[in-house]
């Protein structure tokens, strides 16, 4: 019985249960991320879309403005704080639901803590210069992933001699340097980095063995959601075609212990979650 108990993460003022799986819907603020518009428009939409994210179930709102799929071209410190932090300081003031940023620099890390952000989510696991000090001065939870390259580059040959030791031990390297910086134990969230200078094979076998992940003793985000590695298994070429391939792989990576999914599909996610939640209350 002792797993039906609530067990607290705390953002601040707001805390989410680690026995529920949270779901964290993805909001993109980048120029590609929407067909036409002007800049009004995409700040309404942006606003719009995490709502309907938000009624649909997630507890989390993942702010981007710098594109990290693969072959994606880097954006300016300015840029990026131009797109974000309007879309966080709006969610903050008007959303029932908590902010997380997604960014690697420190400027934005900063000004997003302003802005009453609860998570920095960062796929360079706060390596970018002043990152760390950053996010150690915000006190607010990160969460660290780990990524093989540079989003330019790191699909091109992606190569290890002990995929898994080599994941967690980057990842507990990162967590050391967090606790060094004043970060505390409880803050840290680790992500094994789906898609990040990881082959399909790499990607499947970080989900398979996601439990040892999790011995390392901290909760684990994960994102798995449209991504490429989808659509060599399945045949499908386009991301929106590739729904239920990402909640079959949200509902395993679940089931293998992850605390949070980030996804594009909120309601779908939080269907296939319910039957698994059913299931698992069952005699
Ligand atoms: C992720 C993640 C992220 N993914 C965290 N943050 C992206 N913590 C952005 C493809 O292969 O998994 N965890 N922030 C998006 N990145 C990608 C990577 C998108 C690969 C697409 C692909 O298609």
């Amino acid at each position: 019985m002792s797993n039906l108990k609530s067990r607290p993460f705390s953002f601040g003022r707001h805390t989410l249960d680690l026995n529920q799986t949270q779901v964290m819907g993805i909001l993109n603020v980048t120029p590609d991320s929407f067909s036409d518009g002007g800049r009004h428009n995409e700040f309404d939409a942006a606003l719009y879309h995490a709502e309907s994210m938000i009624k649909a179930g997630a507890t989390l709102i993942d702010v981007g403005g710098e594109s990290t799929r693969p072959g994606a071209v880097a954006v300016s410190e300015q840029e990026e704080l131009d797109r974000v932090i309007p879309v966080v300081d709006a969610l903050v003031r008007e959303l029932d639901g908590l902010v997380s940023v997604d960014t690697s620099s420190a400027v934005v890390i900063r000004e997003a803590a302003k802005a009453g952000a609860s998570l920095i989510n960062d796929v360079r696991a706060l390596e970018k210069e002043g990152a760390l000090e950053a996010a150690a001065a915000s006190g607010l939870p990160v969460c660290l992933m780990h990524m093989q390259g540079q989003p330019q580059t790191m699909q091109s040959a992606p190569c290890y001699v002990d995929l898994l030791r080599e994941v967690t031990d980057y990842l507990q390297k990162r967590v050391d340097a967090c606790l060094g910086a004043g970060i505390q134990r409880d803050q840290i969230i680790l992500d094994p980095g789906y898609g990040f200078g990881k082959s399909v094979e790499h990607n499947c076998s970080l989900i398979k063995h996601l439990k040892d992940i999790h011995a390392l003793g901290y909760p684990l985000l994960t994102g798995t959601s449209r991504k490429s590695m989808l659509g060599a298994i399945t045949g499908k070429d386009i991301p929106a075609e590739r729904v239920m391939a990402s909640v079959a792989s949200a509902l395993i990576c679940a089931q293998q212990g992850a605390w949070v999914l980030r996804v594009h599909d909120v309601e779908e996610t939080i269907d296939a979650l319910k039957v698994y939640q059913a299931v698992q209350g069952a005699e």
